[in-house]
C-alpha cells in the first residue's frame, strides 16, 4: 500500500462524511474509483468546484448525475465569498439522519467531514472559503496526527482543515489527458508540446471558432503539432534560426486554456458519455 493511501485510510476512519471536490471542467476525470473502497459507506457531498469556468447548462447535467448517485451535489466558485451557507445546508441535509440520531440520544456529538480530491481541484481554496478567518480550532483529538486540526464550522459539524489529496486516475488515457490539461498532473511529467496539441485537438473538435478567433487562424493543420507551429509563427515566437518556437507557443496555449482566454469551456460533456 502506498503511503498516500495509508494516510488517507487513517484520516478517513475518523470522519462520517466526505466532501468530494471535483473540477467542473472534467468532473468524471476528477473521480478516482480506487478510493471508493476507502470512502466506504460514508456520506458524500460532491462539490463541482470552479463552476465559474464552465457553461452553466453543461454543469447542471453533471449536478443531476452526481445527485442521482445517491449523494448530494452542489456547484461552487470557491474564489468568491458567500458560498458557506449553501455548503452547510447541503452538509446538514446529507447528514440529517445522523444528526437526528445524536439528538434523540441526547448526546452532544458532531459530524466530522474531510475534504478530498485530486491535486489542484480547489480543496484548500474551498476549505479557506468555509472556515475563513473566523476559524475556531477545536484542538487536537486523541489519536489524531499532530498538527491535524478539527475546525467547527457549525454546532453540528467539524471539518478537518487539511485536505486529502487523491492521486489522479491514469487508468484511462482520456482521463489522464484531461487531468494534465486542467493541471492536476505534475508539470515535470507532462510534455508541453504534446499537451498543447491535445488542447488544440479538443478545441478543434468542440470549439473551433473560439480557437480560430483566439489565434487569428483561418484554417487548422491536419497535424495538431503543426497548428502549434502556426500559432508560434502568428505570434512571432521564433527561434534564432528562423524556426517557430513551438515550446513557447505550446506554453501560451496551455496558459490560455487555464486562464480562460478561450471563454467558458468544459472538457467533458455529460451527453458524450453513456452513464
Ligand atoms: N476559477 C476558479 N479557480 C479556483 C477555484 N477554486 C480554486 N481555484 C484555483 O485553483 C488553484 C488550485 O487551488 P487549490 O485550492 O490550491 O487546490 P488543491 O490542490 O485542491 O488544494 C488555485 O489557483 C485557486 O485559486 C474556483 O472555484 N474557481
Ligand atoms: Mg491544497
Amino acid at each position: 500500500m502506498t503511503k498516500a493511501i495509508r494516510m488517507m485510510k487513517e484520516e478517513i476512519a475518523r470522519v462520517e462524511s466526505v466532501i468530494y471536490v471535483l473540477d467542473s471542467r472534467a468532473p468524471l476525470s476528477s473521480v478516482n474509483p480506487s478510493f471508493d473502497e476507502i470512502i466506504g459507506n460514508r456520506t458524500i457531498l460532491y462539490v463541482l468546484n470552479k463552476s465559474d469556468l464552465v457553461p452553466s447548462d453543461e454543469l447542471k447535467k453533471w449536478q443531476n448525475y452526481f445527485e442521482k448517485k445517491g449523494s448530494f451535489c452542489i456547484t461552487a466558485n470557491s474564489t468568491v465569498v458567500g458560498g458557506k451557507q449553501k455548503f452547510l445546508n447541503a452538509l446538514k441535509q446529507l447528514n440529517a439522519e445522523v444528526i437526528e440520531r445524536y439528538k434523540a440520544k441526547g448526546v452532544k456529538k458532531t459530524v466530522r467531514a474531510m475534504v478530498i480530491g485530486v491535486p489542484n481541484c480547489g480543496k484548500s481554496t474551498l476549505i479557506n472559503s468555509i472556515i475563513g478567518k473566523s476559524r475556531t480550532v477545536t484542538g487536537n483529538r486523541p489519536g489524531v496526527t499532530r498538527g491535524k486540526q478539527w475546525v467547527s464550522i457549525d454546532p453540528y459539524f467539524e471539518l478537518l482543515d487539511t485536505p486529502g489529496t487523491l492521486y489522479p486516475d491514469f487508468s484511462d488515457q482520456r482521463k489522464a489527458v484531461n487531468l494534465a490539461i486542467i493541471g492536476s498532473v505534475k508539470e515535470e511529467i507532462t510534455d508541453v508540446t504534446v499537451l498543447a496539441a491535445e488542447i488544440i485537438a479538443f478545441m478543434k473538435k468542440e470549439y473551433p471558432d473560439l480557437l480560430k478567433k483566439r489565434y487569428s487562424l483561418e484554417n487548422f493543420c491536419d497535424n495538431d503539432s503543426d497548428t502549434v507551429a502556426a500559432i508560434a509563427a502568428k505570434r512571432g515566437f521564433m527561434l534564432k534560426g528562423g524556426e517557430p518556437d513551438c515550446e513557447r507557443a505550446a506554453k501560451a496555449v496551455i496558459t490560455d486554456f487555464r486562464k480562460q482566454a478561450f471563454g467558458k469551456i468544459i472538457l467533458e460533456k455529460y451527453d458524450d458519455f453513456e452513464l
